[in-house]
C-alpha cells in the first residue's frame, strides 16, 4: 500500500460526493451513484499528483512525447486507476465496510471504447507504460461522443446499438476550455505579399473550436499522472467570426453543424480504409488542435522555434495522423516564417511513423479533389514535399520512372498517406519481426532500399497490470506469493516462476486457479448467453475483430468437422470441448456478418444436440471489449492465433493469452514467432503455411483451392453443409457466398483469398494433439505455467523501453508527492 492513503478519509470522500452529486445518503444511493461517488473519491488522490507531474515536466524542461492516434480502446477506468495508485485493498477493504462490492461498483462503469482493437488497444497500453515508467507523454485524440458500437446478437445475428458511453457523464475528465483552439476548414487560399515575402491566408473557411478534456492516466506506483487529451468540437461563437461574416445566419448554422458532426462517432472499421470524407475532417480536426498546442506550449518557454524537435516528438500511430507532417510544416511556415527547408528539417526530426499493417485494403488514399477541397493550404504544402520527394528519388534513380509512379506522394489522383508518413518521418517501425521484415522486403520495399536507416521494428507488448493484476487477480496474487511483486512492473521477473514448474503441488495449484477463472466465465456465459458450459471442458478461444484474415472461417468450419466426426462415431475419445468466439465485425462488411450467423447457426444445432453428451459446445460472447476481455483471457485453455501467415501483423491477443497461461494454437505469424521464440516450440501448437509460402503463392497464383475440395471427402462434406441447409433449413442458401468465397472465382480474385482450405488439414491435426496433449494433466500444467513464466518479453513496458531508446529519446522524471 502506498504511503499516505487514509481508509476513513476516502469514506468520508464518498459519503460526502454522493451528498453533492446526488443529494442523497449512501443507503438510497444507486450503485451507478455510488459508482460516480467512488470515481470522485479516486479523482482526489490522483489530481494532486497529476498537478505535480505537470509541475515537475516543466521545472526539467523535459522532452514529451505525443502519442498521436485516432483511437485509444481505454476499457474502464476505476479499477485500473485503484491499482496503479495502489489502494486496491484499502479500497475494497472501505466499501466492504460501507457495504459495497468493489467488483459491482466497477461494473457500473461503461468502457471507453475510442477504438476498434488491436491498434486502439495498444495506444492505450503504451499509455498505461508510458506514465509507469516515469516518461513525459500525452496521448492525443478524439472524445468521440459514439465509441465502437456496441453489439446484440438478435436471431444469430449482429445488431449494431449505439455506445453512449458519457450519457451519465465522465467522472475522472477534466474540460479545459482555456486550451481551446480554433481549426479551419474549406475555404481558399490568397497569396499576399509582405515585406517581400510570398504569404499565404486561407480565407472563406469554415472553423470548429477544438476544446480539450483531458483524462489522467495514472502511474503504477510511482505518483506519476500523465494526460490523455481527447478534443470535442465546439461551434466558434458568432462574435469571432470575420466582420465580414458577423450575422451571416447560414454560415453560422453551417458551422454549428460541422461541430456537431466531427466528433459524432467512431468509425468502426479495422484494417480497413473507406474513404469518408469525414474521417478526414476528424483526422485533421484532432491533428491540428494538437499540433497547434504543442507547438504554443513549447513556445512559451522556448524562443527558438527551429529547435522544437529536442523537446519533442510526435508518433503517428498508423497513417490516420499523418497529416500531422503538413500541419507542422503549415504553423513553421505561415506562423513562424520558417523558411522550406528549415521547417522541412524541424518537422522531419519531430515525426515518426509505425505501420500495422499490409492489408492493401487499409491502405490509406485520399482523392486529390476532397483532400485540396477540405484541406486548401494543407494540400498546397503536401504537393511541395511530393514535389521535393520525386526529385529526390529521381536524383538516386535517374530515370526511372517506376520508382516515381511507386513512391510519389500524389499519384494517379490520390494523396497516399503512407508515402507522405514515411518521407515526413525519421522512424518507420513495424510492431513484430516477422511484419518489418515483409515491410523492409516486400511492402515497402522501395522506401527501404533509399532510406535504410529509417526503418526498425518495434515488438508490440501489453501491459501486465490490466490484463493480470486487474484481469486475474487469483493468479496475480499467486504468482505474487511465489516470486514476490517485481513482475508487476519488471515482467522479465515473472521467469522465476520457471524454477516451479516441475513442482507438482504448484502445477495444482496453478490449475485450480485457471479452474476457478473458468467457473467465473462459464456463470458469466451462463447469464449473457443462457448456454450451459463445462468448466472441466477445455476452453478454447478465440477473440479478436472479425475478419477473413483472422480465419474465425477456419475455426467454425473445423467445428463443423468435428461435429461431423462425433456423429459417425459417438464413442470417438474426445475431451470436451468448449469453443468460445468473441467479435464485432464492421457493420458494412457484409461477410464477416455473416460469418457471425453461421457459428451462432453451428452453436444451436450442435449445443442442442443431446446424442454427443454434451462433447462439444459453441459459444458466441456478444459484445466482446476490453471488460469482459479481461474475464476470458485469465479462463482460457487453448489461445487461437490462427491468420494466415504474413496478415497478422503483430497480434498483441496472443500475448494476453499467454500471460495468463495458455497454450498457442497458432500460425507462424506476427508475434507469435516470437511468442513461439520465447516459450519453445514443443510448448505451442503450431501449423500452417509459412508466410514465405503464401507470398510465393500470392504472386504465382499457383494455389486452387477447387482441388482439395475434389480430393478431401471431409472438406467436401462440410462446404456441402453451408448450401444444403444442415445449418440453416429455414434458408439452404444462405451461407451460399461463404461457399462460394472458397470455391468459386469472382472476377480476377482468386477464391480463399485466406487459404483456409489450403490449412485446414494440418489445423485439423493440430488441434488433435491439442486433444492427446490435454488427457496428460501434468504436462498441461506444467507448459500452461511455463507459458506465463516465458511471456516477460511481452510487456508493454519492454516495448515503450525499446521506443525511448530507439526513437524518442525521453527522459524518465521522478515525482515526489
Ligand atoms: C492494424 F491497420 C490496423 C488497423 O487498422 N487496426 C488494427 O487494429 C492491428 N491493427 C493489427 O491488425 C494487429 O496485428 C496489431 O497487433 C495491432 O494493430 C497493434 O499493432
Amino acid at each position: 500500500m502506498k504511503t499516505g492513503f487514509d481508509k476513513e478519509v476516502f469514506k468520508k470522500s464518498v459519503i460526502y460526493n454522493v451528498k453533492s452529486q446526488f443529494r442523497k445518503t449512501l443507503e438510497e444511493a444507486t450503485p451507478e451513484q455510488v459508482y460516480q461517488a467512488v470515481c470522485y473519491a479516486v479523482k482526489d488522490v490522483i489530481i494532486d499528483e497529476w498537478i505535480a507531474t505537470h509541475k515537475e515536466y516543466e521545472k526539467q524542461d523535459s522532452k514529451t512525447l505525443y502519442y498521436l492516434s485516432m483511437e485509444f480502446l481505454m476499457g474502464r477506468a476505476l479499477g485500473n486507476n485503484i491499482i496503479n495508485i495502489m489502494a486496491r485493498d484499502e479500497i475494497k477493504e472501505a466499501l466492504d465496510e460501507m457495504g459495497f462490492d468493489l467488483n459491482l461498483i466497477e461494473d457500473q462503469e461503461p468502457d471507453a471504447a475510442l477504438g476498434n482493437g488491436g491498434l486502439g488497444r495498444l495506444a492505450a497500453c503504451f499509455l498505461d507504460s508510458l506514465a509507469t515508467l516515469g516518461y513525459p507523454a500525452y496521448g492525443c485524440g478524439i472524445r468521440y461522443r459514439y465509441g465502437m458500437f456496441k453489439q446484440k446478437i438478435v436471431d444469430g445475428y449482429q445488431v449494431e446499438v449505439p455506445d453512449e458511453w458519457l450519457k451519465n457523464g465522465n467522472p475522472f475528465e477534466v474540460r479545459r476550455s482555456e486550451y481551446a483552439t480554433e481549426v479551419k476548414f474549406g475555404g481558399y487560399v490568397r497569396t499576399v505579399w509582405e515585406n517581400g515575402r510570398e504569404k499565404f491566408v486561407q480565407e472563406g473557411y469554415q472553423s470548429v473550436m477544438a476544446v480539450p478534456y483531458d483524462l489522467p492516466v495514472v502511474g503504477y506506483g510511482n505518483n506519476v499522472v500523465n494526460t490523455l487529451r481527447i478534443w470535442d468540437a465546439q461551434p466558434i461563437n458568432t462574435f469571432s467570426l470575420d466582420a465580414f461574416d458577423r450575422g451571416d445566419y447560414q454560415k453560422a448554422v453551417e458551422q454549428e453543424n460541422l461541430a456537431k458532426n466531427i466528433c459524432e462517432v467512431l468509425y468502426p472499421n479495422d484494417n480497413h480504409y473507406a474513404g469518408k470524407e469525414l474521417r478526414l475532417r476528424q483526422q485533421y480536426f484532432f491533428i491540428s488542435a494538437s499540433v497547434q498546442r504543442a507547438v504554443l506550449k513549447y513556445m512559451e518557454k522556448h524562443d527558438d522555434v527551429r529547435k522544437f524537435y529536442e523537446k519533442n516528438v510526435f508518433q503517428l500511430n498508423d497513417t490516420h495522423p499523418t497529416v500531422a507532417v503538413a500541419e507542422l510544416m503549415r504553423i513553421l511556415l505561415d506562423d513562424y516564417g520558417l523558411t522550406w527547408d528549415e521547417a522541412w528539417e524541424v518537422t522531419t526530426k519531430t515525426c515518426a511513423y509505425t505501420n500495422h499493417t499490409i492489408m492493401a485494403e487499409a491502405l490509406e488514399k485520399w482523392p486529390i479533389e476532397l483532400f485540396s477541397r477540405l484541406l486548401p493550404r494543407i494540400y498546397q504544402i503536401v504537393e511541395e514535399i511530393n514535389r521535393r520527394f520525386i526529385i529526390q528519388i529521381q536524383q538516386k534513380y535517374p530515370g526511372d520512372q517506376q520508382k516515381i509512379a511507386k513512391m510519389a506522394i500524389i499519384y494517379d489522383g490520390q494523396v497516399k498517406m503512407a508515402h507522405m508518413a514515411i518521407a515526413g518521418s525519421f522512424s518507420v517501425n513495424g510492431v513484430a519481426q516477422l511484419h518489418t521484415e515483409i515491410l523492409k522486403k516486400q511492402e515497402l520495399k522501395d522506401f527501404y532500399e533509399m532510406m535504410p536507416e529509417k526503418f526498425n521494428n518495434k515488438t508490440n507488448g501489453i501491459t501486465q497490470r490490466r490484463f493480470l493484476l486487474h484481469g486475474n487477480p487469483l493468479l496475480a496474487d499467486w504468482v505474487t506469493s511465489k516470486i514476490g511483486d517485481e513482475w508487476i512492473t519488471d515482467l522479465s521477473a515473472i521467469s522465476k516462476l520457471k524454477l516451479y514448474v516441475d513442482d507438482e503441488k504448484c502445477q495444482h495449484e496453478f490449475m485450480n486457479i485457471k479452474y476457478q477463472n473458468k467457473i467465473r466465465l462459464a456463470k458469466y456465459i451462463k447469464e449473457h448467453n443462457g448456454i450451459d458450459v463445462d468448466p472441466r471442458s477445455i476452453f478454447d478461444v478465440q477473440v479478436k475483430r472479425l475478419h477473413e484474415y483472422k480465419r474465425q472461417l477456419m475455426n467454425i468450419l473445423h467445428v463443423m468437422y468435428l461435429y461431423n466426426q462425433l456423429k459417425d462415431n459417438p464413442e470417438m475419445d474426445m475431451v470436451p470441448r468448449t469453443f468460445i468466439f468473441g467479435a464485432k465485425a464492421a457493420a458494412g462488411y457484409k461477410r464477416a456478418k455473416l460469418t457471425i450467423k453461421l457459428i451462432n447457426s453451428v452453436a444451436d444445432v450442435i449445443n442442442n444436440d443431446p446424442t454427443i453428451n454434451g462433447k462439444i459446445k459453441v459459444v458466441f460472447i456478444e459484445d466482446y471489449r476490453v471488460s469482459n476481455a479481461e474475464i476470458i483471457f485469465a479462463a482460457a485453455d487453448v489461445s487461437e492465433q490462427i491468420s494466415t501467415a504474413s496478415k497478422e501483423a503483430s497480434g498483441t491477443g496472443n500475448m494476453k493469452f499467454m500471460l495468463n497461461g495458455a497454450l498457442t494454437l497458432g500460425t507462424m505469424d506476427g508475434a507469435n514467432v516470437e511468442i513461439v521464440e520465447e516459450v519453445g516450440a514443443d510448448h505451442a501448437f503450431i501449423f500452417g503455411t509459412s508466410s514465405d509460402e503464401i507470398i510465393r503463392m500470392e504472386h504465382d497464383r499457383s494455389y486452387n483451392p477447387m482441388e482439395i475440395f475434389n480430393n478431401d471427402q471431409d472438406i467436401r462434406r462440410v462446404l456441402m453443409q453451408l448450401i444444403n441447409g444442415y445449418y440453416s433449413p429455414q434458408d439452404p442458401e444462405l451461407f451460399r457466398d461463404i461457399y462460394n468465397s472458397l470455391l468459386n472465382t469472382q472476377s480476377s480474385d482468386r477464391a480463399d483469398t485466406y487459404f483456409i482450405l489450403k490449412d485446414f488439414k494440418m489445423y485439423a491435426d493440430a488441434q488433435r494433439r491439442i486433444n492427446e496433449a490435454y488427457k496428460d494433466e501434468q504436462w498441461w500444467a506444467r507448459t500452461a505455467m511455463l507459458n506465463t513464466a516465458s511471456s516477460g518479453k511481452f510487456s508493454s513496458d519492454r516495448t515503450i523501453e525499446e521506443y525511448v531508446r530507439d526513437i524518442w529519446h525521453l527522459e524518465k522524471v521522478k515525482v515526489e508527492v
